[in-house]
């Protein structure tokens, strides 16, 4: 691998002299690498190229969202080379760097003195994020959606992710699933949510919208003085989206009293304090550009996009974990099991979230 990124970054060579790389970060789907030079840091990934079949499409989405955030960024007097992700281009003036096997190789400008979390600190910290994931929205509202290729499609099409699903059972390649049982009845008992939002869209409640579609809490950086959040990143999955998924995933994984693995289930649950708190920033920064149907939607979205990760967690379990990345055995299953907690606590809190949503819109 170290002969390969020494490779790469000879398209690189502006950046000036190298002084060492290492893997960073805690993503489940790229190859991410701190790379040092002299003065400056850059991010270098390879993309997962058997996820994202259109990398040079994908970069081309990065780029032209980017550009606009940036223009936006400064007209509202803000900082565009710290506030969004700035692709470096190569040497030649490219995008990125293909292989002769066929690898895309991209670098972003490091943003330094910024702190990016697993776990929430605080409320005021989530606050932060939901301002910056509704800014985000807001900022892309005029953004031209034809103009942005489907990079993944059907990536939140839960009616979709439902029958990959049940074709995993099915096929039950390491025979995993018997010993799953109670997880697979759990979600094929809740069919029923997959319909939601395919519906609203059919009967035109909601509409597609520019969104981010992978609303982590570790997909923000924060500033590490003033703690705010600073930036948006992992701008893979930027494309036509539902506006209440981006509220729901950040739901999902942020107001989780644990980890999204915590294999110790007393520690998961939803707290409804962070839950407020996200809700407050997030509608704060878009409430204006949603209608009353995807105001009301949002805390559905929390447990349609739960819902949703958990069939993707066991359906990857049950299929050899081919999708996710894990680092220790039964990963996929426990970050499945934390899914199915929080949808449960959360149907228990349903109508407290509605409240929650209702006073802050
Ligand atoms: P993945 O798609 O695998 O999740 P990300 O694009 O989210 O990959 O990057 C993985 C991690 O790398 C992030 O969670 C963050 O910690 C770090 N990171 C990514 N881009 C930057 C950047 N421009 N500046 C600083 N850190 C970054
Ligand atoms: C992946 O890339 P990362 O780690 O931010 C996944 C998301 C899941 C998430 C679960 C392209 O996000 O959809 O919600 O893991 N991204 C892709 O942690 O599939
Ligand atoms: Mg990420």
């Amino acid at each position: 691998m170290k002969a390969k990124i020494v490779e790469i970054l000879k398209h690189y060579s502006k950046k000036g002299e190298l002084k060492d790389f290492r893997n960073y970060g805690n993503g489940h789907i790229n190859d991410t690498y701190l790379v040092s030079f002299n003065e400056s840091k850059i991010i270098l990934q390879c993309i997962n190229k058997s996820i994202f079949k259109e990398p040079k499409k994908l970069m081309e989405n990065i780029s032209a969202v980017t550009l606009f955030l940036k223009d936006r960024i400064k007209a509202n007097g803000g900082e565009p080379s710290r506030e969004t992700l700035n692709i470096v281009r190569t040497d030649e003036d490219n995008l990125y760097v293909e292989t002769k096997e066929g690898d895309i190789w991209r670098a972003y400008e490091f943003l330094e003195d910024t702190v990016c979390y697993e776990q929430i600190g605080d409320s005021k910290e989530f606050y932060e994020a939901g301002y910056a994931f509704g800014n985000f929205q807001n900022l892309l509202a005029d953004f031209p959606v034809e103009k942005l290729y489907e990079i993944i499609p059907d990536f939140h099409n839960t009616e979709v992710r439902f029958k990959a699903f049940k074709r995993a059972i099915k096929e039950d390649v390491l025979n995993r699933a018997a010993d799953v049982k109670s997880e697979i009845e759990f979600f094929l008992s809740r069919e029923k949510y997959t319909h939601i939002f395919n519906n609203a869209l059919k009967n035109g409640e909601i509409r597609l919208k520019v969104t981010h579609n992978d609303t982590k809490l570790n997909n923000i950086l924060f500033d590490k003085e003033s703690k705010k959040a600073l930036c948006v990143i992992d701008l893979d999955t930027v494309m036509p989206g539902i506006a209440a998924f981006d509220f729901g995933d950040a739901i999902r994984f942020g107001a989780n009293t644990g980890l999204e693995d915590e294999r110790d289930l007393s520690k998961v649950s939803l707290d409804l304090d962070l839950f407020e708190a996200f809700t407050g920033g997030f509608l704060k920064a878009c409430g204006k550009s949603l209608n009353s149907r995807e105001i009301e939607l949002l805390p559905m979205g929390a447990i349609l996009m739960t819902y949703e990760c958990g069939i993707r967690f066991l359906g990857d379990y049950i299929a050899g974990d081919k999708y996710f990345k894990i680092s220790r055995e039964s990963q996929n299953l426990d970050r499945a099991r934390t899914q199915i907690k929080m949808v449960s606590d959360m149907e228990k809190h349903l109508d407290k979230m509605r409240c929650i949503v209702q006073r802050y819109s």
